[in-house]
């Protein structure tokens, strides 16, 4: 091929897959595919620059307005961002930025790079009139109905000197909890979920109906001004500006950090990588800018980039890999889940074989064949799925996957709800899959926390035949486990003891344990704190179970069949007579304790204990803690990376205090 050719290909190629990921929100290769092909083009057009043509992909960003919605002129262009993409690059912008500014050092304000939309947002008078996409940086579409809809931008602005006029940009995205529970819907009820975040941002704001727009988690991150028109004299940095904007009831990210000289600037990198799984948030990278606004208008900008900025991406969350083989997992409520076996990849920060592909709907709306090359995405603590496949390039021996009639554990016929996804094996604890699920849920650490019973012995307690449902468990002699293999005596003395120490717990952790279909571990303690007793619930009506906090007609349903089944009740008369044993909780049981009657909230960062940890030890002080912030609100402990819970406990004059704080006050309360 010759470098015209090789160009010319690119060209065509990158344009297709730019129309499929701006108009379409629907890539068919990951971004790492993209950057790698834009890149080879910007080096040949370095090389040959007769080859550059000014309509060349690498010359703008982003596409032209759809139909359908007005069009928006940015009275100042929204730039794109250089990207940096290794330690030497970042090194080289730090050296080009010392030299043209003639100093020896500059100090960087770094912020983390969401991957998200970016939008325009006007105020006037304080009051939201306008707001429009990037575009393609010099037009956009007004997408205002869209942005109204949108919880946490302020429709009026509050607080000192607001501007006149005030034009901000920033990032529309979707938090991942909002995307999983998007998507978790889409596919029960067998609709299109999102390939991911991005995508789900992209195709919420683009809707022409905001009522639909309304009902997607979106949020919204300032990054930086537009035009400002009257007010007060303006900060002299960036990120001075930045917690202005937060000052008028902008949301910013709180994650931002000034530092000097480029060492710093890669400490903050690493910092944040190995912080980017525990955020609510997907993050692609790290931006870095100027912070002094004189540095940067000394700057300036080349073709549509400041050069006083430059974006330095993470290893990707998604990348293509070979299919190899699908195999279907049977799980403790008998859902049969494809899981795709793969060519192991690096993607997200570990070496992956494994995805999920979620249920035979999915399958088939992907249209994916054993062979196909896929897109694997790994983001955060979320298990590694199959998000799209790269159809064009199917080799001719692909091969269909056929979901199976009947269950791959015990043979038993696979059924299908009305309106439900899901194939499940209805053989309950008869099916060995669905008893080694069980188990290994009732010993897990959030549930009866049987330290030593990991999936092996499990496995081999199944196989001899040694526990038929859970409650067998409290039966396990020394000599049954010392027969197992790979079980010492040392080690079944130790079992022996965790399974004894277990019998002592609290009512909503043996609720979460016995897995009712659905409770999870927050509808399971309030349950427990809402009856009191396991008698009380286990005689409670439908009509009663939904006056508890989230708990709706189908946890309802399934409680009130949980405990009808005799099977179930015999099993939880074998865990009593075992010995199982937990405080009661009677009326007003709260009272007394140093924290009754007030309500916490934990939001960000903890160093020295998870947030679970935090909350439970909260719990046991007899606080209630609560997700959300609101009025009836006592305290929020905000870490690092707290971001709305925060900005809502400022605004309703919460107390708010740190981890620090939390330690002095939980070490003077739990004596
Ligand atoms: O978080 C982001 N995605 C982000 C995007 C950010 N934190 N800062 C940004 N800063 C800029 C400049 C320097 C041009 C004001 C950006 C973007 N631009 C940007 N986002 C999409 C295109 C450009």
């Amino acid at each position: 091929m010759t470098p015209e050719e090789e160009a010319e290909s690119l060209r065509s190629r990158l344009e297709q897959w730019n129309a499929e990921y701006y108009r379409y929100d629907a890539p068919t290769v990951t971004d790492s595919e993209y950057d790698r092909s834009l890149n080879r083009l910007r080096d040949l057009e370095t090389q040959y620059p007769q080859l550059l043509h000014p309509d060349s992909p690498t010359q703008r960003v982003g596409a032209a307005p759809l139909e359908g919605f007005a069009s928006v002129t940015h009275a100042l262009p929204m730039l794109s961002l250089d990207n940096a993409f290794n330690e030497a690059d970042l090194a080289a912008f730090d050296a080009r930025v010392r030299e043209r500014l003639g100093i020896q050092e500059v100090s960087y304000c770094c912020e983390p790079k969401l991957d998200g939309i970016a939008v325009s947002i006007l105020w006037e008078s304080g009051e939201l009139r306008q707001a429009a996409t990037r575009g393609d940086g010099t037009t956009g579409e007004d997408i205002t109905m869209n942005i109204r809809t949108i919880d946490c931008i302020p429709l009026s602005l509050s607080g000192h000197a607001v501007p006149e006029l005030l034009e901000v940009r920033g990032e529309v995205y979707m938090p991942r909890d909002g995307f999983e529970k998007f998507n978790a819907r889409a596919r029960a009820e067998g609709t299109k979920p999102f390939v991911n975040p991005r995508n789900a941002a992209a195709g919420s704001l683009r809707q022409l109906d905001s009522r639909i727009t309304r009902r997607r988690p979106l949020a919204f991150c300032a990054y930086s001004l537009g035009r400002v028109e009257s007010g007060e004299m303006l900060p002299e940095t960036h990120s001075e500006t930045i917690k202005m904007l937060s000052g008028w009831g902008i949301p910013v990210s709180g994650l931002f950090q000034v530092v000097t000289g480029v060492g710093a600037c890669e400490n903050y990198y690493s910092d944040m990588a190995k912080r980017r799984d525990d955020l609510a948030f997907d993050i692609d990278g790290i931006v870095y800018k100027v912070d002094n606004l004189a540095q940067q208008e000394r700057l300036g900008a080349v073709s549509r980039a400041p050069r006083w900025a430059v974006a330095r991406k993470f290893p990707a969350q998604e990348e293509s890999t070979r299919l190899l083989d699908v195999e279907f997992q049977v799980g403790r409520t008998g859902a049969v889940t494809p899981v795709a076996r793969l060519e192991p990849v690096f993607v997200g920060g570990a070496t992956v074989s494994n995805a999920t592909l979620h249920n035979a709907d999915e399958i088939e709306r992907l249209d994916v064949r054993v062979g196909d090359m896929i897109i694997v995405r790994r983001a955060g603590d979320v298990i590694p799925q199959v998000a799209g496949v790269v159809q064009d390039q199917r080799p001719p021996e692909s091969e269909e996957i056929v979901f199976p009639q009947h269950c791959p554990a015990c043979g038993s016929v696979l059924l299908r709800q009305e309106g439900e996804a899901v194939w499940r094996c209805n053989d309950g604890l008869l099916c060995p899959a669905q008893r080694r699920g069980a188990l290994a849920h009732f010993v897990a650490r959030r549930a009866m926390d049987i330290d030593g019973m990991g999936e092996k012995i499990i496995d081999q307690l199944i196989v001899h035949d040694l526990v038929g449902d859970i409650a067998d468990i409290y039966a396990l002699t020394f000599d049954q486990l010392v027969s197992l293999e790979r079980l010492g005596e040392k080690s079944a003395l130790n079992l022996l003891q965790a399974i004894e120490a277990s019998k002592k717990t609290t009512l909503a952790k043996l609720l979460y344990a016995i897995g009712i279909r659905e409770v999870g571990e927050v509808t399971a303690r309030q349950l427990a704190a809402y009856f009191g007793s396991l008698e009380a619930l286990a005689g409670a009506s439908p009509a009663q179970l939904l006056e508890v906090e989230d708990v709706g007609p189908v946890v309802a349903n399934n409680i009130s069949r949980f405990f009808q089944e005799p099977a179930n009740l015999a099993i939880i008369e074998k865990l009593v007579n075992a010995g199982l044993q937990w405080p009661a909780i009677g009326e007003g049981s709260g009272d007394g304790m140093p924290l009754s009657s007030q309500t916490w909230v934990v939001t960000g960062k903890l160093d020295s204990m998870t947030r679970e940890d935090a909350q439970e030890r909260l719990r046991r002080l007899g606080a209630k803690v609560s997700n959300s912030v609101s009025g009836k609100t006592t305290c929020l402990v905000a870490g690092p990376g707290a971001g709305s819970k925060l900005k809502r406990a400022q605004s309703l004059e919460i107390e708010i205090i740190d981890e620090q704080q939390l330690l002095a006050r939980l070490a003077s309360l739990e004596s």
